[in-house]
């Protein structure tokens, strides 16, 4: 029983598609560890060379495959994808009880303010690496005091600054599905045929996320073109909208069978897609009822993820109506933006211009009944959807996974669009997830089981 995991070890299959990988496991103190030392290789290895930081992470994915906790090095031996760097880390904490590695990462106050910064919708390493290195900031206050730091030219970043607070705040699960509702009944007015679903992390069953990733489509293909710009246009015109970038479509049929590389930046595809920030009523969050139940399922969660900030229980909240927007809300909408452009930010008459950092953080910091949230609304046609759903759930590394066990094993090419038969040089349709699965000739797993 004590070596139940040695059992198990030997049994784990080399792609992480081919596992079953829940949410919780019996091994989150080492995975934990492996994660930290995985983040510092993202931060601070360069030129984009993810494959420090990747080769930790498919350690954890090993691990969180074993339905049994590991007291033993020996317990390992034989499970896939664990280098020597990892297998010392493991080794150390089952001996001491802690890594030394991971007690230095915690310490390194240059590190934690680069970490920091890169919680900041917009920010990537080399940003943070230059705030903290060249520029010696340590906090928001100093980027936002910053006269070096001008992000007039990026929107994005100057919105990621001014509401860091509002977006470093997790989303709950009850408020995508209700912000999944608000958009679906935007859509409705549309074309009633219309589907939303929330993928992403909450679809693999997480209580918490840093975003809304919202998948539309249409059961008719071709219906769903032109959809995404009335959508964004109906949701500005109500006030929800406080930024956004819309992506048109740029894919084309030879793309399903052209390669892209396993990074992270490969794994962009290329739907018409809106990435933003939405404003929601604060009390949209939870109704006592709700909040009471996500903090039963997720207290484990909550502390996991991002922030470890507790949610503020208020029983005195009363049910809201989500439907129904706040007028003070509404007064605040911008109904002018500019058609031409792609980026929907409020116009000047009744908010900040987009780029002025102090202007937007002066709107993010008065008194305000809505709250700012990212959310990722996408759009795919019926004949790509199961593909998209299947890319859209993720995980990112499940995705990598079943990229590379497409490639290697059967000589395909798997995306978000389609599957692509190289020996036949023909693309395969398929109609549901179960029949993604079937194709790649693997065991169906569900969004929960791909939480690796
Ligand atoms: P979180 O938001 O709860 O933190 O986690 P998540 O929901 O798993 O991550 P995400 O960054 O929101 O990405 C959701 C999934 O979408 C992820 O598995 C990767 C996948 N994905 C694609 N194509 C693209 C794309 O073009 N951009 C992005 N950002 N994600 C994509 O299939
Ligand atoms: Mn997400
Ligand atoms: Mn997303």
């Amino acid at each position: 029983e004590l070596h139940a995991a040695k059992e198990e070890s030997k049994l784990v299959s080399k792609y992480e598609c081919q596992r079953s990988t829940p949410l919780h496991h019996q091994n989150e103190n080492l995975t934990d560890a492996l994660s930290a030392v995985e983040e510092e290789a993202e931060i601070l290895d360069r030129k984009e060379d993810y494959s420090r930081a990747l080769a930790f992470c498919k350690a954890a994915c090993s691990l969180k495959c074993l339905t049994k906790p590991v007291s033993s090095i020996q317990d390992i031996k034989g499970l896939p994808n664990i280098g020597d760097h990892s297998r010392d880390i493991i080794k150390e904490i089952l001996e001491n009880g802690f890594s030394r590695e991971v007690e230095r990462i915690k310490n390194d106050h240059s590190l934690q303010k680069k970490k920091m910064f890169m919680s900041i919708y917009g920010v990537g390493p080399s940003t943070a690496r230059k705030w903290v290195d060249v520029l010696q900031l340590a906090t928001i206050e100093d980027v936002i005091n910053c006269p070096s730091i001008n992000p007039r030219k990026e929107a994005r970043l100057a919105y990621g600054i001014a509401f860091h607070e509002d977006l470093k705040q997790q989303v709950g699960r009850t408020t995508a599905m209700r912000i999944r509702d608000i958009v679906h009944n935007e859509l409705k007015t549309l074309d009633g045929e219309v589907t939303v679903e929330v993928t992403g992390g909450f679809r693999r069953g997480k209580q918490f996320g840093h975003d809304v990733d919202l998948l539309i489509s249409h059961p008719v293909e071709g219906r769903e073109t032109g959809l995404l710009q009335k959508l964004i246009h109906r949701l500005n015109s109500k006030g929800l909208i406080l930024h956004g970038v819309m992506e048109e479509s740029t894919f084309s049929e030879e793309m399903l069978s052209k390669s892209s590389k396993l990074t992270p930046k490969g794994q962009l595809d290329h739907f018409e897609k809106w990435i933003g920030i939405m404003k929601f009523p604060k009390n949209l969050e939870t109704t006592p009822q709700d909040s009471v139940r996500d903090r039963k399922e997720t207290i484990k969660d909550e502390f996991k993820e991002e922030g470890k900030k507790r949610i503020k229980l208020d029983h005195s909240l009363t049910v809201t109506d989500h439907n129904h927007i706040g007028s003070g809300l509404q007064e605040q909408i911008n109904k002018s933006f500019q058609k031409s452009s792609t980026s929907y930010s409020p116009s000047p008459a009744s908010l900040p211009s987009s780029s002025d950092l102090s202007e937007l953080v002066k709107l993010a910091q008065s008194e305000r009944e809505w709250r700012a949230s990212r959310v990722d609304l996408i759009i795919a046609p019926a004949s790509q959807y199961a593909y998209a759903l299947v890319g859209w759930t993720g995980s990112k590394m499940f995705n990598r996974s079943l990229r590379l066990y497409a490639q290697r094993e059967l000589d395909m090419k798997l995306t978000s669009h389609g599957l692509f038969d190289m020996k036949q040089r023909k693309p395969i349709q398929a109609s549901s997830e179960q029949e993604v699965f079937e194709i790649l000739k693997l065991q169906y797993r569900d969004p929960e089981e791909r939480n690796c």
